[in-house]
This record gives C-alpha cells, structure tokens and sequence, in this order.
C-alpha cells in the first residue's frame, strides 16, 4: 500500500504543476477479463473431482446428491474513476483507479450413509492505480487517442474450501488441491495500453469509452501470516496473472484551471 500513497501524492504534485490547464474528472464502469490463470486451473481441478463424484453415485444405489460445478473466475464489472491535466489540446497526465471483483462458488451434499459436503468459493478483488498519459491524435468533433500508463496492482484472494468424499467412493482422489482457506493479499507493478474515445457534449462534459489491455503478474499472495497461497498443494506459490482486458464507459467533467477564466 506504500507505493500506493507514493502514486497518490505524485497525483498531488501533478496537479501544483499543471494548474495553468484544465482538470478532467471522470467516473466509469465496464466489463473486464482477468486471466487468472492460475485459479483457473485449480477451479479445473475441483470440477474433474466433482464431475468424477457426480457421474459415480448418480449411478449408485446408497448415494443421492449432485454438486453444480464451478464457473471460471475473473470476468466481472469493473468501476473506475480518473482525474486529468490536460495540459494542451492533445495531451494530458492523470491518474486512474479501478476496482473490480468476481467470484466463483458451489455448495452441495451427497447423502450416503453419512452427509458428504463440498463447499468451495474464491473470490478475487483488485485496486489497481495507474498514472500515465492520453495522447489525442484525432479530433474531429470525436476525440480519439491512445494512452498509457504504468500501475500498481492490489489484489485479494478469499478461498474457503469442504471437500469431503464420501465414503462410499472406493478409489483415491489425488491431486485435489489442499482445502485450507483464508484472505490472501499481494500486490505488483504492471503497465497498461490504450485507445480512448471521448465525445465532448459541452465544453465541460463529455463521454467516452476506453479500451485497455493491462499487464501484470503477481509473484505470490500471502495470508496475514505471511504465509503463501500454494493452490495445488505441492509447496510453492503460484504466480497469477493479473492481465486482460477492460472496457470503461465513462462520464467527465472538464474544470478550466486557467487563472484568467479564460475559455479553451
Ligand atoms: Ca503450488
């Protein structure tokens, strides 16, 4: 969270520096793909074990009960707000904050002789703030431009996992990632590339659309003991891919900074 603050005060020094222009604030919201890959692969896992449970005993004379399987995680809205300098027609300095969050979850019994419970969700959230510049190179009514920025990335995994097998299941299950659970944070540097679309309804708003492609990949999440999250179990972190793809529409508010009140 350290570099965090450091971004948010470069932000305030930005805006001591650029008061001669006019300052653009925008709140948005769209669809975004994160890879994930590597909780990706472990929903895979527990969905082999579950489809394997599910096709035994939907056969089986003693057991009842069918679990739904897990959804992929990482393609949700997500909500973001920005400020900007635009300090000439064509180019502006801001900063902007993402928040986004998904989710995948199942719950279920078998009834054996005994009830067998599986009970499994993950979750993922990220803050993700980026400084970096909008360079307009075309602006005919529609402004269209590219940008770019580099970023700090803060995410945080929920994981909570049953998985009990029923006893009437006479082979063993190996492979099935470990069921502990807890809060999992981490964060990490990436760069994200752009292209923006603004159309200006008045001089002080407009709206637009942004289309980003971020990448960024964090080493390891920890728990609060420092302990790392090991999805599969086989003693070391796995690296998970915060990249993809994002889509703001968005609303801005132009301020004039100009000390004259001068028009643009
Ligand atoms: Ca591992």
């Amino acid at each position: 969270m350290k570099a965090l603050a450091s971004a948010l005060s470069a932000v305030c020094l930005l805006s001591v520096a650029c008061l001669a222009g006019s300052l653009e604030m925008s709140i948005g919201a769209g669809p975004s793909v994160v890879s994930l890959d590597a909780l990706n692969e472990t929903i895979g896992v527990y969905n082999q074990w579950i489809d394997e449970l599910n096709g035994y005993f939907e056969v089986h004379p003693d057991v009842t009960g069918s679990i739904e399987l897990l959804e992929t995680i990482g393609t949700s809205l997500s909500f973001s707000a920005a400020e900007r300098y635009r300090l000439t027609s064509w180019f502006a300095l801001g900063a902007t904050i993402d928040y986004t969050r998904s989710a995948s979850e199942t719950r279920g019994f078998y009834q054996g002789t005994e009830a067998s419970e599986i009970a499994i969700g993950l979750s993922f959230q990220a803050i993700d703030v980026a400084l970096g510049g909008t360079l307009t190179f075309l602006d005919v009514g529609l402004q269209l431009g590219i940008t770019a920025g580099v970023g700090y990335h803060h995410a945080i995994v929920d994981k909570s996992v049953v998985f009990e097998i029923p006893e009437e299941y006479p082979y063993v299950i190996a492979g099935l990632p470990p069921s502990e659970g807890g809060r999992y944070t981490g964060g990490t540097f990436g760069f994200d590339i752009g292209l923006s679309l603004a159309y200006p309804i008045a001089p002080w708003f407009s709206v637009g659309t942004d289309v980003v492609y971020r990448s960024a990949q964090i080493a390891s999440l920890v728990d609060a003991s420092a302990v790392a999250l090991d999805l599969d179990g086989d003693g070391t972190a796995e690296p998970i891919s915060l990249s993809g793809l994002m889509v703001r529409f968005s609303f801005t508010i132009s301020i004039n900074l100009s000390l004259d009140g001068e028009k643009e």
